[in-house]
């Protein structure tokens, strides 16, 4: 294990941790761009747990709502910095984590300490960012709320990674805690965003500048109400909330399917969708709109404006003409 401590940084990498022929059992999932979940539920639940409860104190017996295996293609919505979850609890440390396995070298973008409450500014927070780099059968694991982001989507080659969410690290916790969560989804909406991040992403000094602006909306929990995508505040009081983009499929249902998906194992979670909460901001949206067309109508056929321009046109005919 590494020197970063899951309490004061929020993370810990167990390096190497998993064997070659580990490993290859998880890829052989990979169908073309195909995916066969039962084996990676299988790998989960026998190679990367009981290496993960083997080495660390924290997550004795867990217990998992979901998990994705991506391949470079979760840039679709994980290249800008965000949590898994957010804390909206009285409590300074949430008890879930989700735990990474990256099949191939690459980095990944962290900002240890952001896990707990705090009164720094987000540009306080921002500069703390640090760059993890991360080797096949290193396993990663943090507290779910912690701001990270995937970088290195540039790079050619696979970038396949195994990323397990909402992870109660006992049954204890879980009896406790499961209740409290709440997954948002956003399906429909994210497709579009979902594309666009995903070219973004290929371009690190764009996706870079981007994600300090999604930054600062996301320390100040403004990401999801701007794009009209949020629950109202009563419902997160006292709730741990995970939005959830991109689609879902249900680990009983399925076989082979797409990568990047969202392969529910634990039916029981609430979930809803976005409300009409924040709607008003789109009836706002459009009163803007309206208004600025208004003014920039009137002053384009402003006296004033009519007159310049038919001096500039009558101006620039008498030049081509002396041409
Ligand atoms: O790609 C990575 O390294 C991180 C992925 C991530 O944060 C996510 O998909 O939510």
């Amino acid at each position: 294990m590494e020197h970063s401590d899951i309490t004061t940084d929020g993370y810990v990498i167990l390096r190497n941790a998993l064997s070659e022929k580990e490993l290859q059992y998880g890829l052989s999932c990979m169908i073309d761009k195909k995916v066969e979940y039962r084996i990676l539920k299988k790998f989960i639940d026998t190679m990367l747990f009981k290496t993960v409860t083997k080495n660390t104190k924290f997550i004795t017996e867990p217990q998992y709502v979901k998990f994705r295996f991506s391949n470079n293609n979760n840039s679709t919505d994980a290249s800008t910095f965000h949590g898994d979850i957010y804390n909206h609890s009285e409590l300074d440390i949430l008890p879930i984590y989700t735990c990474l396995c990256y099949f191939d070298e690459t980095k990944m973008e962290i900002i240890p300490g952001s896990h707990r409450k705090t009164n720094d500014w987000s540009i306080q927070s921002y500069n703390k960012k640090i760059v993890l780099p991360l080797q096949p059968g290193d396993i990663l694991i943090f507290h779910s709320n912690i701001h990270h982001r995937g970088i290195n989507f540039d790079k050619k080659g696979d970038r396949r990674l195994l990323q397990v969410f909402d992870v109660f690290p006992d049954m204890e916790t879980y009896n406790k805690h499961s209740s409290k969560l709440i997954i948002v989804t956003s399906e429909i909406r994210s497709k579009t965003v979902g594309h666009v991040s995903y070219i973004v992403s290929k371009f690190p000094a764009l996706i870079d500048t981007i994600s300090f602006f999604h930054y600062n909306l996301m320390f100040y929990d403004l990401q999801y109400k701007l794009p009209i995508m949020d629950i109202p505040p009563s419902e997160k009081k006292g709730h741990y909330v995970s939005y959830e983009p991109g689609r879902r499929v249900f680990m009983n249902d399925i076989e082979v399917e797409d990568q990047n998906v969202n392969v529910i194992c634990d039916t029981t979670i609430t979930t809803m969708k976005h409300s009409k909460y924040y709607w008003f901001l789109g009836v706002l949206y459009i009163l803007f709109a309206i208004i600025f067309i208004f003014i920039l109508y009137t002053f384009w056929f402003s006296e004033y404006n009519v007159k310049t321009r038919i001096y500039l046109s009558k101006k620039s005919s008498q030049y081509l003409k002396k041409k």
